[in-house]
């Protein structure tokens, strides 16, 4: 089936029609009846949120958290779209995280697990990590820091990152971590915007066996002098020479540990700010997403015990985002701190020093339950199952996956080779507006369906509409949007009302429009499509980047796949391919055989989705540009497939990609 209205390209309603081959996916895996009979959530729970919405969420909100002035009101919706959650209940987030834990008897718990990439590892119970955020909180009182002050954050994936951020919130101050690998520019620009008085950085970090340089990064975001920071602490990680400026400059060694264990929580509101998060919209400058404390933490520990099944007694969880992503915030330090988990923290890349680093994590930890991205899976896939092989990883019992729609055929790579057949897969739909996951099976209850993000969670409400705003019938593909407020749900763009309201809120007034594109199977279950930028229109027929990308992954001998529309004069647009081999493949290919595989590729195309979806052009490639969260930057692909020059590529992961794929388009 396809759709035959006609569309401006990129203005369509997303995966309407053409894509039915790989949308009706006909596998279930349902849970074992041993796995649903233990786990947390049960089908009731969707039955308690729908018979009484906001009775639900407050219910979770007083199960789950430490309030230390109980709530009267659940939701004022009255100054839509600005939500107040539990808006005259008060509380602390680093109290809730990790105070009340000892204060129950679990100090002697692990909290983190941490491991340096070159091999040095550091074990933190609750108590010792109660400690270091209260000292590491009252060294930043004495720098000057106060209760509504903001606080930049650009370190590495060490534990004085997490504490950083819960010394933070322990103030009552707003923490704005940046991302370790963005330039000192980027920094420059997040600085300003949120006015931080404080940044907190490292000497360095290890990243494939070097040092990182983020001391002289944040030297140079400082040095046009325009910035309100009055104080930059410095972690000393690698022990790297740095810079010094007396004046402003202080170690944590210096000031942490000499302070006492007694700063106090301060306690705040439930609207009062938690943290800012710069996102990159498609164009323009960053957005500062800003989240709150009771209606963040609420969700955030609700979706982290009942999407994760997380038992904090004998679990031990691994989510592998950095801290500079929405994920690091909610499921590296937020979710798991407050619900009590022992969890691993990973300082490096995957494969350093080998391939089978992650693996050999997971043994070492026995980890039961791994968070981690479709990017990084698609890679474990290209590197072999022998990797994995390696490695016993039978203590896994839960697996999940965000940030991107999954392929059908990486879901089922991840669940065969890592999970051993065996643990549910979660795949987890959410943005860093959301603040925390939305979309995802529940693992002791939902049959899952490779490649589709399914049900809203009990308490959220999503559906997909078309242009008018109208939900579409089952079957039927359009705009993914949220319909009612929920608690973790941004509460604006950081000193930009106006920019809030124009890119959520006004595209289908009252209801959140999330940028993607999504359809919903016969069943009611949601596909997330991508993007709506990432719909390409072909002569009139709609496509999924995402669904051509899961057809050429689907191929044997195709590792990864990235699809772009490049304009044409006669369909419009026309689909252009660049794709990764699997090593096995890509040693096989010989000049000769190269055209013919192309070709097989392009008829492989053909026949899961259709002809109108078959690339008019393949190029095999080593890499693909990624942002440093593993997003592919499709606009880059656009520009070279369109023979353009090509554009901005200061926030890929790996700037140099861009050059070998233009070379290779060239030849
Ligand atoms: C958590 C995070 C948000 C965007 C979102 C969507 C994509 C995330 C997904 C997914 C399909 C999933 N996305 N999870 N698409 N299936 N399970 O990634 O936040 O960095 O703000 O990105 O990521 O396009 O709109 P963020």
């Amino acid at each position: 089936m396809v759709d035959h209205t006609s569309a401006a390209p990129g203005s369509a309603e997303a995966g309407a029609g053409g894509l039915e081959n790989l949308l009706v996916e006909e596998r279930r895996f349902p849970p074992s009846p041993e796995f649903a009979a233990q786990a947390n959530a049960t089908a009731e729970l969707y039955d308690r949120a729908a018979a009484d919405r906001l009775g639900f969420w407050a219910e979770q909100a007083r199960e789950l958290l430490t309030w230390s002035t109980d709530f009267t009101e659940v939701l004022d919706w009255s100054d839509a779209p600005r939500a107040r959650w539990f808006g005259d209940g008060r509380l602390n987030a680093a109290y809730n995280a990790v105070d009340r834990h000892v204060e129950a008897g679990n100090g002697e718990r692990v909290a983190i697990h941490w491991e340096g990439e070159q091999g040095d590892t550091r074990t933190i119970t609750y108590a010792q990590l109660r400690d270091e955020v209260a000292r590491a909180a009252a060294a930043l009182a004495e720098l000057g820091v106060q209760t509504g002050d903001r606080v930049a954050i650009y370190l590495p994936m060490i534990p004085e990152a997490v504490v950083a951020m819960l010394a933070c919130a322990r103030i009552g101050a707003p923490h704005s971590v940046v991302f370790g690998g963005f330039s000192a520019e980027a920094l420059h620009t997040r600085i300003n915007d949120a006015s931080a008085k404080v940044v907190i950085t490292a000497d360095g970090g290890y990243r494939r066996g070097k040092p990182s340089a983020l001391k002289p990064a944040v030297d140079d975001a400082l040095a046009s002098g325009d910035t309100p920071v009055e104080k930059v602490l410095v972690v000393r990680r690698t022990g790297q020479d740095v810079a010094w400026h007396d004046d402003r400059d202080v170690w944590w060694d210096e000031i942490v540990p000499r302070q006492g264990t007694d700063f106090a929580p301060v306690d705040v509101e439930a609207e009062h700010p938690l943290f800012i998060l710069y996102t990159s919209g498609t164009t323009g400058k960053p957005k500062g997403i800003f989240h709150t404390t009771g209606g963040y933490l609420a969700q955030s520990a609700y979706t982290h015990k009942n999407v994760f099944d997380l038992k904090p007694e004998t679990d031990v969880y691994w989510c592998t985002a950095d801290i500079g992503w929405v994920t690091g915030h909610t499921y590296v330090t937020y979710g798991p701190l407050v619900n009590g988990a022992t969890q691993v923290m990973y300082e490096g890349t995957p494969d350093t020093p080998h391939k089978g680093r992650w693996w050999e994590i997971v043994e070492k930890y026995k980890v039961t339950i791994l968070y981690t991205a479709p990017t990084a899976i698609r890679t474990c896939m290209k590197w072999g199952e022998e990797e994995p092989g390696r490695f016993d990883l039978s203590s896994l019992r839960v697996l999940g996956s965000v940030g991107e729609p999954i392929n059908p055929e990486a879901w089922v790579w991840y669940r065969r080779v890592i999970g051993g057949d065996r643990t549910p897969v979660v795949d987890t739909w959410w943005q860093t507006e959301t603040g925390a996951i939305m979309i995802s099976p529940l693992p002791g209850v939902t049959a899952a369906k490779p490649g589709s993000a399914q049900t809203p969670l009990p308490g959220i409400s999503a559906d997909v509409v078309d242009e008018q705003g109208e939900a579409v019938p089952a079957g039927s593909g359009g705009y993914l949007v949220l319909t009612e407020p929920w608690p973790a749900m941004l509460r604006g763009i950081w000193g930009d009302e106006q920019r809030f309201h124009d890119t959520y809120w006004s595209r289908f007034p009252g209801i959140y429009f999330a940028g993607d594109g999504a359809k919903k199977d016969e069943d009611g279950d949601l596909w997330v499509l991508g993007r709506v930028d990432d719909v390409m229109n072909v002569s009139g027929h709609r496509l999924s980047t995402t669904e051509i990308e899961s057809a050429l992954v689907s191929h044997p001998t195709v590792a990864e796949a990235a699809v772009v529309g490049a304009s044409d004069d006669t369909t419009g647009q026309a689909v252009v391919a660049f794709v990764i081999l699997r090593g096995e493949a890509a040693a096989a290919a010989s000049e000769a055989s190269a055209e013919e595989h192309i070709a097989e590729l392009r008829a492989h195309v053909a026949k899961e989705i259709g002809p109108i979806a078959k690339p008019r052009s393949i190029l095999v490639v080593t890499e693909l540009p990624k942002t440093r969260s593993g997003k592919i930057m499709r606009r880059l692909l656009r520009d070279v497939a369109e023979k353009r020059t090509v554009g901005d590529v200061t926030t890929l992961a790996d700037s140099t990609v861009m050059d070998q794929i233009s070379a290779g388009m060239q030849k």
